[in-house]
């Protein structure tokens, strides 16, 4: 057996406090990794829930299962838990397990450069730092997408994306348009509407809902929880299972989950939307689950309300005062939220990483955005990019996902720690091999049967998925050596096996 003192200490840099830096951070130092440096662009840890403010603003993946495995919460007090409760989770967690002081705020990673074994970060404030690995912890819709609308500059009110919303605004009396009503849209005016708002709302494409209310959990529910701590983990559990054996295996193409999901939304409209002319607005022309299902238990009675307009016109232009759509109608407007959406093929993006050889991440995904096992990029070496392309997401935990692939990336740095290499990089093959595997299984989703959603890529291909959760799980186990280049370079075989951990900064 391998003696402890043999094992290197790796040095790490993660870009990123929200919820997958942080996991990523917990479950190095738990390996008893210590050299490891964690930047984060602003001054907050939390990412999407720390970015996403709007009114309204929930988690559409019940509490309990959007939660660490190793960090039960038996405060949720929602079953769907309003966003300001899951930022106050994460900062939590980072303060209990001693994230917090590590993470290097207002600190952007903007460049990264491989070298022969490893990685030479520059950051916004001009500084450089060395590292074995390299680890994207930016999540996927990160980058906000303004729509491309004639005139759109040229508003004179306020105007804002829900992601970057601009609490400033006294939206009191104030006439208030929202572009779109996917999820972020559809929260904001279920709120908004319930307030009694004057509000207008564009939409583009009607979206399948399905009702599935929320409730408070009480007092005694919460003390039953802390009282037994496997209490939450089991809920937790209780509804990843019927998330997977419905949810997720209906738009996989398992017909009956299908048929059932599809009733419930069919159902929710028909029983909730009682004008046909409205009904039939609101009916989309694509199956069930082709786009992002959308939960909500008070869409169509916010839509109703006499302070709501629903507008199916197309948007031709953005005046400076509201919109007009295809039909000439004039909307006049004081504010504009844009919910249309973000860029997920984004990443890490616009930092410039650069590759073995010098390929640039714009080369390397110049035709499609694409990795082995969502994980490796061929040409860049020890490098992982967490909750990358063909991740299980959809409508579940993606905590749950993140914790697989910790667990996956920790195996790899193990046999570095090992010195079975000093580097390693997915094969070519492996990554096209992977890519035939997603479209082989793609064919059966509902989410290629004709429609648009932020799931495709320009060439249609959904960045999904397209088996079981069990099967992700189980081809995630553990990383299959053949698929890799694995290197090693005599001079850092022979470097010390612990060396100092303290973080060396050097200046640019
Ligand atoms: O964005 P979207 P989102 N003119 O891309 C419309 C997660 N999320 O922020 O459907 C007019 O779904 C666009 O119209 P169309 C969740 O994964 C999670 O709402 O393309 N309209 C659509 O209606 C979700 O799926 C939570 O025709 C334009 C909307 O804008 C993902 O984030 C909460 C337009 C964009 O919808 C994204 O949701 C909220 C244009 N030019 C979000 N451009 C949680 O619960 C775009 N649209 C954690």
């Amino acid at each position: 057996m391998q003696k402890q003192e043999d094992f290197r200490s790796p040095r790490v840099v993660i870009i990123g406090a929200g919820m997958t830096g942080l996991l990523m951070f917990i479950k190095l130092r738990e390996a008893g990794i210590t050299d490891i440096t964690l930047f984060e662009k602003k001054s907050r840890l939390g990412g999407t829930w720390r970015d996403n403010t709007y009114p309204g603003v929930a988690c559409d993946v019940p509490a309990h299962m959007y939660t660490y495995s190793f960090e039960p919460n038996p405060e949720w007090r929602k079953r769907f838990a309003d966003g300001s409760e899951i930022q106050n989770y994460f900062e939590r967690v980072a303060c209990k397990y001693g994230v917090i002081e590590h993470i290097q705020f207002n600190e952007a990673v903007t460049e990264a450069m491989y070298e022969a074994g490893h990685w030479r970060i520059g950051t916004s404030q001009g500084r450089t730092v060395q590292a074995d690995f390299l680890v994207s912890a930016t999540g996927i819709l990160r980058v906000p997408k303004r729509p491309d609308i004639k005139g759109i500059d040229g508003f004179q009110g306020a105007m804002f994306h829900t992601a970057e919303w601009d609490h400033s605004v006294d939206l009191t009396g104030k006439r208030i348009g929202v572009i779109g009503t996917g999820s972020s849209a559809t929260q904001v005016i279920t709120t908004l509407g319930r307030q009694g708002h004057d509000l207008t709302v564009f939409q583009r494409t009607p979206q399948w809902i399905l009702s599935y209310p929320n409730r408070d959990y009480s007092e005694q529910e919460r003390e039953r929880c802390r009282r037994n701590r496997l209490r939450p983990v089991i809920t937790g559990k209780i509804q990843s299972f019927l998330i997977e054996q419905i949810g997720s295996k209906a738009v996989i193409g398992n017909p009956v989950q299908h048929a059932m999901v599809s009733m419930a939304c069919k159902w929710n409209l028909r029983m909730n939307v009682k004008d046909a002319n409205l009904r039939a607005r609101l009916t989309p022309d694509y199956k069930v689950g082709c786009k992002r299902l959308i939960l909500s238990d008070g869409y169509y009675d916010a839509i109703q309300r006499p302070n709501v307009r629903l507008i199916t016109d197309g948007i031709q232009r953005i005046t400076e005062q509201g919109v007009q759509t295809a039909n000439g109608e004039q909307h006049a407007l004081d504010v504009i939220v844009l919910a249309s959406g973000f860029d997920p093929f984004a990443y890490f993006r616009p930092a410039n990483i650069v590759g073995k050889q010098g390929v640039r991440i714009a080369e390397a995904w110049q035709d499609k955005v694409q990795a082995y096992r969502s994980l490796h990029l061929p040409d860049f070496p020890n490098f992982f990019l967490m909750l990358g392309p063909n991740s299980p997401i959809g409508n579940f935990s993606v905590i749950a996902i993140s914790e697989v692939q910790t667990d996956y990336v920790l195996q790899l740095i193990r046999l570095w720690q090992r010195r079975r290499f000093d580097e390693v990089s997915a094969k070519r093959e492996a990554m096209m091999s992977f890519n035939r595997h997603i479209k082989s299984g793609m064919g059966k989703t509902v989410w290629v049967s004709g429609c648009n959603s932020w799931y495709m890529d320009q060439y249609g291909d959904p960045a999904m998925w397209p088996y079981s959760w069990k099967q992700w799980v189980k081809e995630m186990a553990t990383p299959d050596l053949n698929d890799f280049h694995l290197v090693s370079y005599p001079e850092l075989q022979a470097r010390p096996a612990r060396p100092d951990p303290v973080r060396r900064l050097e200046s640019a």
